[in-house]
């Protein structure tokens, strides 16, 4: 393999350290080419890491299976390794960097003898753009270097790049044994580093997304005044072909991927709207010379949910995992494809499934549950550049212009289908309160609502009371911020049934947060802030069981009080550092729904 370009020594030295500590039998850099794309591929299938797919059904696509106890983001084991504990916040696991890397260095010994360590340099955002941020990783994973040449932008052009610029984010990483006991994640943002060692997760060794993209980023950020968001990024065209954009945060599985590439319904369809997907994870965002807020994209490709994904729920994704994809903890069937709960077409009668067992359906285990063939985490790894809805803005450095913010959670209660709130610190106390039920996307107990403060409590790599306060003093900053609103799809009726059908049909939604941004709407206040009369979203072509539209938009002023407590709760783990503003907020929520006596 050829010799990499860089003269950048503070890369070369620091190249050279790493490798002295983990004692990899040979060091390859990362170029960016097919040929080596191909190698890698090659090597990955001898090795047993990756499984080639039926080449006419999938071309260029691969299967994988992680460890079984390494399926999912292992919060309890990352960690924020500040000098001082305040800095990282209740909101955060804390170590001193000395005790950080002495235990992590202790697991990094050697751990790479008779491998490979890749040299893989990656620019998050397009390269070169004022937006952008440069990151190395070193990893002994085959299956980190093919998944970081989809998800960022990597190689020879960055380390081009990288001889103008010079500062870049550490980050090295081995699966070592992939002993869950020996599996750490440590972001040092106080010397721009990572270190993760153990797992072979998406979240926890693709180093360039969870840990740079938002830990440290967001560290960066309030120190430069722009913002690291776990949002997606979309456009909305209209009839007239004027496209705005939107950004909105959920947390993990809750739905930001397939509502950034929805494809209107049917009963939408002749009002001519069109969506443009810019990201499906991460937003960062700047105050440009105009005072609003724009946003670009960091990554390159989508790590997405599979379980779930089909031509109904998400068309523009079946489409974009036809080629050249890795498949993740999927099932395998006997023609060499793949399937997962909720996949199209029917139910194969057998397969391998992600643990790499026999399976047939209706199956049970020990407990008397279904053997599932897919784990409910399970991923595709993508390139946006497959993606039939792929905005032609992703590539421009400026990114796009953001008219609104939208929060949302999966909550079967409390929170109604849509409101927005009655100004910027309003909406951030909106953000900061949000609540959401656990999902599969996290090693943890699945549906235990959970405070989630602009879904961002696993990935704010700093004190989250200094993180609300930098949201209201972005507000100050900007000539016109964007309107912040609240959406739930995940409201349910009696039954447990889910009363809004989701997915396409939260377009019907979108449309009113537009059209309240175009000052084109009333809407009625309450409490909690503005919410639609039903009869300002548009319903045609859609029927909902009687009275579901108000239900779906009903204020419970006694679930409101009840949750006001947890809200409570949560602000006083911040103690003296909350902002006097949120508590202000606080306070005159509570007076309000006191006052309602509808
Ligand atoms: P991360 O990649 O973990 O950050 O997740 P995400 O927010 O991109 O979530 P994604 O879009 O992949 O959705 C995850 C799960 O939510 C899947 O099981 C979807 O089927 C489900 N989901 C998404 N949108 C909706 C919706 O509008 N209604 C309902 N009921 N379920 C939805
Ligand atoms: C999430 O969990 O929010 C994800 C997947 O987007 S991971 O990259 O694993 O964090
Ligand atoms: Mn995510």
């Amino acid at each position: 393999m050829k010799k990499h370009l860089t003269t950048n020594k503070k890369l070369t030295e620091w190249v050279d350290k790493m490798a002295k500590l983990c004692g990899p039998q040979r060091i390859v850099w990362i170029d960016g080419s097919a040929e080596q794309k191909l190698i890698l591929e090659n090597e990955s299938v001898d090795s047993k890491e990756l499984i080639r797919l039926n080449q006419d059904k999938l071309p260029d696509c691969f299967l994988h299976r992680t460890a079984h106890d390494d399926v999912a983001r292992t919060e309890h084991l990352t960690f924020i390794c500040t000098k001082k504990k305040r800095d990282a916040g209740p909101n955060n696991n804390w170590m001193s960097p000395a005790a950080a890397y002495r235990k992590a260095k202790a697991i990094f010994k050697n751990a790479m003898a008779k491998r490979t360590m890749y040299v893989i340099p990656f620019s998050m955002g397009p390269v070169g753009s004022p937006f952008s941020k440069i990151g190395v990783e070193l990893t002994d994973s085959r299956y980190v270097v093919l998944n970081m040449l989809k998800m960022t932008r990597c190689g020879n052009e960055v380390l081009r790049q990288l001889e103008k610029d010079n500062d870049f984010t550490k980050c090295l990483h081995s699966k070592a044994q992939l002993d869950i006991k020996k599996r750490l994640i440590l972001h040092f943002p106080e010397d721009n580093a990572i270190w993760s060692v153990g797992s072979g997760y998406g979240g926890n060794v693709l180093l360039g997304k969870k840990c740079l993209s938002l830990r440290i980023a967001s560290y960066i950020a309030r120190k430069e005044k722009w913002m690291a968001e776990h949002m997606l990024i979309m456009g909305i065209e209209e009839p007239n072909g004027h496209v705005e954009y939107i950004a909105a945060a959920f947390p993990s599985a809750c739905g930001k991927t397939n509502l950034a590439m929805l494809i209107p319904p049917e009963g939408l369809k002749n009002k001519g709207y069109r969506i443009w997907t810019v990201g499906d994870d991460i937003a960062w965002m700047r105050v440009d010379s105009d005072g609003s807020l724009w946003a670009v994209n960091p990554e390159s490709g989508f790590f997405g949910v599979a379980p779930g994904t089909n031509s109904k729920s998400n068309p523009n994704m079946v489409e974009t995992i036809k080629k050249n994809t890795i498949y993740t903890n999927v099932l395998l069937k006997p023609d060499n494809s793949v399937w997962w709960e909720g996949a199209d077409g029917q139910v194969p009668d057998q397969g391998i499934d992600w643990k790499g067992h026999p399976w047939k359906p209706d199956t049970l285990d020990a407990e008397g549950k279904v053997i599932k063939g897919a784990h409910p985490n399970a991923r595709f790894t993508t390139p946006i550049s497959n993606c039939p809805s792929a905005s032609f803005r992703i590539e421009q450095h400026h990114g796009v212009p953001i008219s609104a913010i939208v929060f949302g959670g999966r909550r079967e209660h409390v929170a109604p289908l849509v409101y927005e709130s009655f100004n910027w610190q309003h909406g951030v106390f909106v953000g900061a309160t949000m609540g959401s039920e656990l999902t599969a996307a996290q090693v943890g107990k699945i549906g235990q609502v959970r405070r989630d403060p602009m879904a961002m409590l696993p990935f704010c790599g700093y004190n989250m009371a200094e993180y609300f306060k930098h949201w209201l003093n972005m507000g100050k900053l900007m000539a016109k911020p964007p309107k912040i609103f609240h959406v739930n799809w995940f409201r349910t009726d009696a039954q447990g049934k889910f009363l809004w059908p989701g997915f396409c049909e939260n377009l019907r939604v979108l449309e009113w947060i537009l059209d309240r941004c175009n000052n084109k709407v009333d809407a009625r206040k309450t409490p909690i802030g503005y919410l639609p009369y039903p009869s300002d979203i548009d319903m045609t072509g859609l029927a909902l069981e009687e009275d579901a539209i108000e239900s779906l938009l009903k204020v419970n002023k006694e679930e409101w009080l009840e949750e006001l407590k947890g809200i409570n709760k949560f602000f006083n783990d911040f103690k003296k550092d909350l902002p006097a503003e949120l508590r202000n907020e606080y306070k005159a929520l509570l007076e309000r729904l006191k006052k309602d006596d509808k």
